[in-house]
């Protein structure tokens, strides 16, 4: 049964291409059997890609995939667009610096302290986490080792109308967050990203990491943590067309694929602190969708899909890959990769 419509679809894949020559029996074509003879992204663009309902595959996802070295380097590395434009993570092995550094712990306190670097990394978690932009698909999922902001809050003894908290960098920059939120975002002072120590005119030895925030509350080369009797701010919601993000992470030397042969096609998907419940694929111009739920995924992490499919009929395809979201948010663009089957 499956194998038969395989073969149908394939059969009007290769009108399509035979009559692409010809616009008018193209579209007179199109108008008899819209859904499965192919189709054309838009009027400007002349390519035409045969359809394939209701794609099938296989999926998988795994949250601790991490980014490509060179990714985590460049995140946020468009200076042109301004938002989360500063190369920040580059690498030095500077443990043996630690000593010197301190972090100022003040604010309304009974009494103010520092924490030196040194007696942070005994108490050093390590974790694979995401930091995502707020105004630009830039994204990364890496290995951090860091304390939780919670060490530095108990050891504060703070008094109960203390609410707020501010993670200030040696030049001032910081954002005040509600300490309950900070912690449920899993707020880590981080001294290791990748393996290895932080540069210090790089936003080390030390950055703010709050996974299920945007990466504009990571500040970096933290040098004071304020606690303040302020009203608790939320966290700032990241720009909507930002939201459900999801990209397509082949980059195909030659695209082009035997039939019967397995193609496997990864990327990411992320929605800040959201979770993301599905990765979608069309083969047909988004005609129809494949939904693959993703459950129980942790916000602290990207979710990194695989969808492998088989090769049917030769033709030029193109698929088209989106996520959605646990409170019902769909990427506002999908992500797509044209592919030729010979
Ligand atoms: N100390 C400090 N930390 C900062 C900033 C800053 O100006 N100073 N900019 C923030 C912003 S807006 C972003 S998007 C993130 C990540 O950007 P980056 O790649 O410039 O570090 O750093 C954040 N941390
Ligand atoms: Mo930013």
């Amino acid at each position: 049964m499956a194998k038969m419509k395989r073969i149908l679809a394939g059969a009007a894949g290769l009108m399509a291409i035979s009559n692409a020559v010809n616009p008018a029996v193209l579209a007179a074509e199109a108008a008899q059997t819209a859904d499965t003879s192919g189709y054309s992204v838009s009027p400007a663009e002349e390519k035409v890609y045969d359809a394939v309902e209701n794609v099938q595959g296989s999926f998988r996802f795994d949250q601790s995939v991490v980014s490509p070295s060179d990714n985590v380097f460049s995140l946020f590395g468009t200076a042109a667009t301004g938002a989360c434009a500063a190369p920040d993570f580059v690498f030095e092995d500077n443990e043996d610096k630690f000593v010197d550094y301190y972090l100022n712990v003040g604010g309304k306190l009974q009494k103010a302290f520092r924490v030196p670097l040194s007696e942070m990394v005994e108490q050093g978690k390590t974790d694979i986490l995401k930091c995502s932009c707020a105004m630009s698909p830039s994204i990364v999922n890496v290995e951090v080792t860091g304390i939780p902001l919670a060490n530095i809050v108990e050891m504060a003894e703070l008094e109960d109308d203390i609410k707020t908290v501010t993670v200030k960098g040696s030049d001032g920059y910081g954002i005040s967050l509600s300490i309950e939120k900070a912690i449920e975002k899993n707020a880590m002072l981080v001294y290791k990203v990748g393996g290895e120590g932080l540069k210090p005119e790089n936003g080390g030895p030390v950055q703010l990491w709050m996974p299920g925030a945007a990466a504009n509350y990571f500040t970096r080369q933290v040098t004071d943590i304020e606690f303040s009797a302020e009203p608790e701010t939320d966290v700032a919601q990241p720009s909507q067309d930002q939201r459900a993000k999801v990209s397509i992470m082949n980059s195909f030397e030659d695209a082009t694929f035997e039939s019967g042969s397995q193609i496997t096609f990864e990327g990411y998907a992320d929605d800040f602190d959201v979770a993301i419940s599905a990765v979608e694929f069309s083969m047909d111009g988004g005609n129809t969708w494949t939904s693959y739920e993703t459950q129980d995924v942790s916000t602290n992490k990207w979710v990194y899909w695989y969808f492998t499919y088989e090769a049917a009929e030769p033709g030029a395809y193109r698929l088209d890959v989106r996520s959605r979201t646990a409170d019902g948010k769909v990427s506002p663009m999908a992500s797509s990769i044209e592919f030729n089957v010979v």
